[in-house]
C-alpha cells in the first residue's frame, strides 16, 4: 500500500461555518483561506452561495485571491443552485443529496429512482455548462443508507461519465473503519472516479475512518481546522495530518508546512471562541510533555523512543517535567546541566530521592526544584520542606 497521492479538502469555510460558534466575517474568511493555503491544503470548500448574499460575495472574494488551493463550493443537487454556483468562478462544485431512509423521508422526500434521475439531470447539465470544472457527487448519510441502493446511485452517476469524484459521507458519525473500508473499497473496484470521504466525529472515529478510506483507495479527505462543524464536527486537519505523518513522515513534511499548524489553529480557535483542548493532536499543551522518570531518561537519550511525532517538524518543542514524585535522576541531572550546576551523580541521585519525598507531601514546581538544585550545588542538602 502506498498512500502518497492523497488530497485534503479543507472545509473549515463550509462544514466549519456550520459549527455553533462560527460566524466568520469576510475578513476572517480571507485570513483563514490564506492560512490554509500557506499550510498547503490542496482544496478549500466554501459555503454555498445560496446560503446568503454575503456567502455569495465571500466566494467571489476568495476566488479573487488566486490562491494555490483549488476553490470548491458545496451545493444541493439542484440546477438552480448549480447555476448560481457556476457564476462564482470556483474551480469545482461539490454536489450532495441524501440517500438514507431518514433523509429521504424527513429531508427531501425523494425515492432512490428519483434521486438517480435528478442527479443525472443536474450533473449532466453542470458538465454541459462547464466542461472543465471539477465535479463531485456525494451521498449524504452514506453509511446509514441501504448498501445496494447506495451502490445503485453511485454506479448510475459514474455511468454518466461527467463527474470527477464520488463522495461518501458519514453524516452522523456512526461508521467504523471496517465499514468505511468496505464501501470505499467497493467503489474503488467498480469505478475509476476519485473518491472522497467526509466523516463526522460523534463516536470518535473520524480520523481512523479517514485513514481507512485512504487505505481502501480514497483519494480526497475532508477536514476542518480543529474539526469544527455541525455538532462536534469532522476529521480535524491537525489530527489527520498527524496520522499521515506517522504513516509517511517524508510525504507529510513535503506536502504541508507543518510548522504553520499551531498558528492556524490558534487563529481559528480565537475566531470561534474556543480553547485548543489540552490533549489536542500535535498542538495540545501536553502533546510533547514527558513525566515519568523512565520516559524522561529514554527521551533524553533518543526522543523517538517515546515520540512518534517530532515536535521540531511542527515548530514546537518538548518539555520534560521533573518536579514530581515520578521523577528520575537522569532528568534531574539534565536540568542541573541546563542550569550549569556542578553536582556529582551521587549528589543528583540523593537529591532526586529528596525531591520524591517532598513531592509526596505537596505539589512542587520547577522553580522549587531549581532552588533545591542551586542549594545542593552550593553544598546544602536540607531534608525538610523548609529548605524550599
Ligand atoms: C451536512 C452535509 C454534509 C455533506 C458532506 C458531503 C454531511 O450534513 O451538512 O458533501 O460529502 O456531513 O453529510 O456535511
Ligand atoms: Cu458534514
Amino acid at each position: 500500500m502506498s498512500l502518497e497521492n492523497y488530497y485534503i479538502i479543507d472545509s473549515t469555510l463550509r462544514e466549519g461555518e456550520q459549527f455553533i460558534n462560527a460566524d466568520f466575517t469576510r475578513d476572517q474568511k480571507l485570513r483563514i483561506s490564506h492560512a490554509l493555503d500557506e499550510f498547503g491544503v490542496e482544496y478549500l470548500e466554501l459555503t454555498s452561495p445560496l446560503a446568503s448574499p454575503g456567502c455569495q460575495e465571500d466566494i467571489h472574494a476568495i476566488v479573487g485571491e488566486k490562491l494555490n488551493a483549488r476553490i470548491l463550493t458545496h451545493i444541493r443537487c439542484h440546477q438552480e443552485d448549480a447555476k448560481v454556483a457556476l457564476d462564482t468562478g470556483v474551480d469545482g462544485l461539490d454536489v450532495v443529496i441524501g440517500t438514507s431512509s431518514q433523509l429521504r423521508q424527513f429531508s427531501h422526500g425523494r425515492s432512490i429512482d428519483e434521486i438517480i434521475d435528478l442527479a443525472a439531470e443536474v450533473l449532466t447539465w453542470i458538465r454541459s455548462q462547464a466542461p472543465n470544472i471539477e465535479l463531485r457527487f456525494s451521498t449524504e448519510d452514506s453509511f446509514r443508507s441501504e448498501e445496494a441502493e447506495l451502490l445503485r446511485v453511485y454506479l448510475a452517476v459514474d455511468k454518466l461519465g461527467v463527474v470527477n469524484r464520488l463522495g461518501t459521507a458519514d453524516t452522523v458519525g456512526i461508521a467504523t473503519p471496517t465499514q468505511v473500508g468496505r464501501i470505499v473499497g467497493t467503489l474503488r473496484r467498480l469505478t475509476k472516479c476519485d473518491i472522497e470521504f467526509h466523516g463526522h466525529n460523534d463516536s470518535g472515529c473520524a480520523i481512523a475512518n479517514a485513514f481507512a478510506a485512504l487505505e481502501a483507495g480514497a483519494t480526497h479527505i475532508d477536514t476542518s481546522v480543529l474539526g469544527i462543524g455541525e455538532r462536534n464536527g469532522i476529521t480535524p486537519l491537525g489530527g489527520f495530518v498527524a496520522r499521515m505523518y506517522t504513516y509517511d513522515r517524508a510525504t507529510a513534511r513535503c506536502k504541508y508546512h507543518l510548522e504553520r499548524l499551531r498558528k492556524l489553529e490558534m487563529m481559528v480557535a480565537e475566531m470561534v471562541n474556543v480553547d485548543v483542548p489540552f490533549n489536542n493532536y500535535v498542538t495540545g499543551f501536553s502533546a510533547f510533555t514527558h513525566k515519568a522518570g523512565i520516559h524522561a531518561k529514554a527521551i533524553l537519550n533518543a526522543p523517538e523512543t517515546y515520540e512518534a511525532l517530532n515536535p521540531t517538524d511542527f515548530g514546537l518543542s518538548r518539555y520534560i517535567s521533573i518536579a514530581h514524585r515520578l521523577t528520575g535522576w537522569n532528568a534531574v541531572k539534565a536540568r542541573a546541566e541546563q542550569l550549569s550546576l556542578n553536582l556529582t551523580d551521587d549528589r543528583i541521585r540523593a537529591l532526586t530521592q529528596h525531591i520524591k519525598v517532598l513531592a509526596d507531601e505537596r505539589a512542587l514546581t520547577l522553580d522549587d526544584v531549581d532552588v533545591l538544585l542551586r542549594n545542593w550545588a552550593n553544598g546544602g542538602n536540607g531534608h525538610a520542606i523548609a529548605d524550599l
